[in-house]
């Protein structure tokens, strides 16, 4: 093969995927586990886990100060998460286009938002996931929810 002899191999893609405390409490942690699982990723952590405020304000940095950022945190604080790593070629996008659109009203069927979510009218979009949007990105929200991965 032209692969050298020394060469690494890649490690694999892994990101993170949260079934919020909304999908938890309507029992759609299966629901989430089951598409990913079918799409052909594998599972490398389970764990429902409360989130804390310190835990949040890591992993919503980049939306500090956005007028939706203190109803986001009051809403991941309102139960318990499922916090998943998943592994396979492609799973950073790949995850997200399970996941659609960030407005469950405005996300395609087929996807979890599209199929499962709706708008309830509140001060945040209530849609069920969260997906790393890149490998930096992933690889700090690993970090941050599973310290001893
Ligand atoms: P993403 O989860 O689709 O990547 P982000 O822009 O990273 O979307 O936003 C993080 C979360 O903050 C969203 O999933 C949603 O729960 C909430 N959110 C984002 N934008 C808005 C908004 O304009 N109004 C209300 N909630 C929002």
């Amino acid at each position: 093969t032209d692969v050298a002899p020394n060469a690494l191999p890649e490690p694999p893609e892994r990101t993170l995927v949260l079934v919020k405390p909304d999908g938890v409490r309507r029992g759609l942690s299966g629901e989430v586990l089951r598409r990913i699982e079918a799409k052909g990723y594998s599972l490398v952590a389970v764990e429902l886990k409360q989130a804390t405020t310190e835990l949040l304000a890591a992993h919503y940095a980049e939306h500090e100060g956005k007028p939706f950022y203190a109803p986001l945190v009051e809403f991941m604080l309102s139960g318990p998460t499922l916090a998943v790593v998943a592994e396979g070629q492609g799973v950073i996008p790949g995850f997200r286009s399970l996941a659609g659109a960030t407005d469950p009203t405005e996300a395609a069927p087929g996807t979890i938002r599209g199929d499962l979510g709706r708008d309830w009218g509140l001060k945040v979009q209530q849609n069920l996931v969260h997906g790393s949007d890149s490998p930096e990105s992933a690889a700090r929200e690993i970090g941050l929810w599973f310290p001893h991965l």
